[in-house]
């Protein structure tokens, strides 16, 4: 059995002031971890008061985004040695912003999955799909691509822990989520494309989550879907109540 797992994105929304009142508001209301796992995804320069809410709480924290370096001469980046001694769970990869804006490949996102593990954390692998590809129904090489490039070199020791975060870049912050036989479509990709680069039961632990326009009202739906273990909530998760929602709409 997976664990439902939810993740909040906050992105680049939020001042340190937002971000504890929004801690304040949802760290004691939220269900045990084994009934479903919920983390926040945040700017590094939240992740310090963020995992000291985490410590007496289910929460559990993430980077967005962290460099393939634990040290070195590296201006502006992010390591992932630091986040590990930080006490952060998580790291997000491969974001489709990170693609867009940044030019993030999935050569780099596999040096940062090896580093993340390393680190002793799990990385979330996004994969993003353009409108464009679907349109053109090459679904086999956006979804297989990523992911064994992603994972190229990982064991299988290491792969069974990944979080991998669907994520049609159409549907993000658009208020047009993936339909659930489309979601269900591409998670259940996912899963026999990591069943092929590994072994059914290494795809059996994967947890693979859903990102793009969830709310309240679209999370029950999808979270019925067989290959659907979770999903990455971003403009929803900026609000308390609505992100609760979403949480113990998982369970
Ligand atoms: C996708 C998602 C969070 P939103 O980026 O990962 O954002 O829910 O705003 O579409």
């Amino acid at each position: 059995m997976r664990t439902p797992f939810i993740v909040g994105n906050w992105k680049m929304n939020l001042t340190l002031e937002e971000a504890k009142s929004f801690l304040d508001q949802i760290t004691n209301k939220l269900p045990d971890s084994n009934q479903v796992e919920c983390a926040i995804a945040a700017s590094p320069i939240f992740l310090e008061t963020l995992t000291k809410y985490c410590e007496n709480s289910p929460l559990k924290s993430s980077a967005e985004n962290c460099f393939y370096k634990d040290k070195g001469a590296y201006t502006g980046e992010v390591s992932p040695y630091a986040l590990s001694e930080m006490g952060v769970n998580y790291v997000m990869l491969g974001h489709s912003e990170r693609r867009k804006y940044f030019n993030e490949t999935n050569r780099t996102v596999n040096k940062k999955v090896k580093a993340v593990l390393q680190n002793h954390m799990i990385p979330i692998i996004c994969c993003d799909e353009t409108m464009t590809k679907q349109k053109n129904d090459d679904h086999m090489d956006w979804v297989v691509n990523p992911v064994a490039e992603s994972l190229n070199g990982v064991s299988s020791r290491d792969a069974q822990n990944v979080v991998i975060g669907y994520e049609p870049s159409w549907a993000i912050g658009t208020g047009k989520s993936a339909s659930v036989s489309e979601t269900q479509e591409a998670c259940c990709l996912i899963r026999k494309t990591i069943a092929e680069l590994y072994d059914e039961k290494v795809a059996n632990q994967v947890r693979i989550l859903y990102g793009g326009s969830v709310n309240d009202k679209n999370v029950q739906e999808l979270m019925q879907q067989k290959d659907v273990d979770g999903v990455l909530a971003g403009t929803a998760s900026l609000k308390p109540k609505e992100f609760l929602k979403i949480v113990n709409y998982s369970k």
